[in-house]
């Protein structure tokens, strides 16, 4: 009844690539690393391309069985993800609540920085992009802050690279592992992406024409130097 992953995933990056929203290039990472692509959710910038964003997601996340209670998505970029798949879900018949975040703290009006339902019970983040893990963590610790269990996450790519950690001074440093799987073995979060990286890779082996082989050579290079796995 559900689309293979594997297939799933291939059309999720023709759709992404069509879109503008997955490109090649240089591109400086959050965790600070040069990277030969990149993928910017914030492009999927209409009503078509973001309902069917939302398709995708909720395939993703019905295939995966991963149960919860309610969404959440983090600001700025998860608003509008956790929206529309909330939407989406509650087409097929999964109405669940869902919340969001507020970065700034507001001294008025409804006041508190958590907007919607109130956080409670197995609450399924739904984020753009996983690379080092940064912005899982908070997400995390915002959901705990709460009182809620955060249970599971749904991304639209894992980058499969290194995750980051931050020592007890204070210092950033890369571990042997995906932030993927930091999330899932440390954290105890299951994590459903609608593709990964390995799916890009796998895309760009059957494309013919030299541009694609180029892009391929390079995004190789770059999961030879931060990729796990
Ligand atoms: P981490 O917090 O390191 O896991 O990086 C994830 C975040 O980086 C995403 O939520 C984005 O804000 C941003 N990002 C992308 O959107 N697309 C990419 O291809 C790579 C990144 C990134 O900076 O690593």
């Amino acid at each position: 009844e559900h689309p293979a992953p594997d297939a799933l995933a291939q059309r999720f990056v023709q759709f992404a690539l069509d879109a503008g929203v997955l490109r090649f290039g240089e591109f400086k990472t959050k965790a600070g690393r040069l990277s030969p692509y990149f993928f910017n959710a914030g492009l999927f910038d209409d009503g078509a391309k973001l309902g069917r964003l939302a398709a995708f997601y909720a395939d993703a996340i019905l295939a995966s069985g991963i149960a919860f209670d309610m969404l959440f998505g983090p600001a700025y970029k998860g608003i509008p993800l956790a929206a529309a798949v909330a939407v989406e879900l509650a087409r097929r018949g999964h109405n669940r609540p869902f919340a969001f975040n507020r970065k700034e703290a507001k001294d008025h009006g409804e006041g508190g920085t958590l907007i919607g339902a109130p956080l409670r019970g197995r609450v399924l983040i739904v984020d753009d992009v996983m690379s080092a893990g940064t912005a899982a963590r908070e997400s995390i610790a915002i959901i705990r802050g709460a009182g809620a269990t955060p249970h599971a996450m749904a991304i639209a790519l894992d980058r499969q690279e290194m995750a980051t950690e931050v020592g007890p001074d204070g210092t950033v440093r890369d571990v042997p592992y995906s932030a993927v799987q930091y999330v899932q073995r440390e954290l105890g979060l299951a994590v459903c992406a609608i593709a990964k990286l390995s799916d890009l890779l796998q895309y760009l082996e059957h494309q013919d024409d030299a541009a694609m082989q180029a892009h391929r050579a390079r995004v190789q290079a770059y999961r030879a130097r931060y990729g796990v796995g």
